[in-house]
């Protein structure tokens, strides 16, 4: 079965969640990408002067993340595919991101929106959000070449 609408709306509903305290979810979302791969600090600039959340670029690079996220799982379920732009796909090519960093942010969003979502949160709601940004993380990678 493809990507349903009960996971499309699973989505949605926790990206509400996400929303409502932005600061707070994006401190947790940094600080897990960091205990994994230390080396990120040096990869985004709006992490110069570590996790500030009241640094609104930092925020803001949150926010996107998880909206992107978001749209792929409308995506997924009005279309069965996600398209990244190849704008996207050029910037990760340039920084040479790889599978394994793929992989650490993604266990950060799962993490965060765990802690969002509070007593919402289950096995098939973050699937819903893994199978998301798994798609959107292929889209990413073929606008690479
Ligand atoms: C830039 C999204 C995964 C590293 C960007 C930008 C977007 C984006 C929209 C443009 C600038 C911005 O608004 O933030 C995504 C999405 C991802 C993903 C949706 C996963 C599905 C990753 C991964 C890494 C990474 C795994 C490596 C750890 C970067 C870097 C930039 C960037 C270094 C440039 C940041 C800067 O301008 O300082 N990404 N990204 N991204 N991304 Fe990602
Ligand atoms: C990857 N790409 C763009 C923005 C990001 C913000 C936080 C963590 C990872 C990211």
């Amino acid at each position: 079965m493809g990507f349903t609408e009960k996971q499309e709306a699973l989505v949605n509903s926790s990206w509400e969640a996400f929303k409502t305290n932005i600061p707070k979810h994006s401190v947790l979302f940094y600080t897990s990408i960091l205990e994994k791969a230390p080396a990120a600090q040096n990869l985004f600039s709006f992490l110069a002067n570590g996790v500030d959340p009241n640094n609104p670029n930092l925020t803001a690079h949150a926010e996107k993340l998880f909206a992107l996220t978001r749209d792929s799982a409308g995506q997924l379920r009005a279309k069965g595919v996600v398209v990244a732009d190849a704008a996207l796909g050029a910037v990760h090519a340039q920084k040479g991101v790889t599978d394994p960093q793929f992989a650490v942010v993604k266990e950060a969003l799962l993490k965060t929106i765990k802690e969002a979502v509070g007593d919402k949160w289950s096995d098939e709601l973050s699937n819903a959000w893994e199978t998301a940004y798994d798609a959107l993380a292929i889209a990413i990678k073929k606008a690479f070449a």
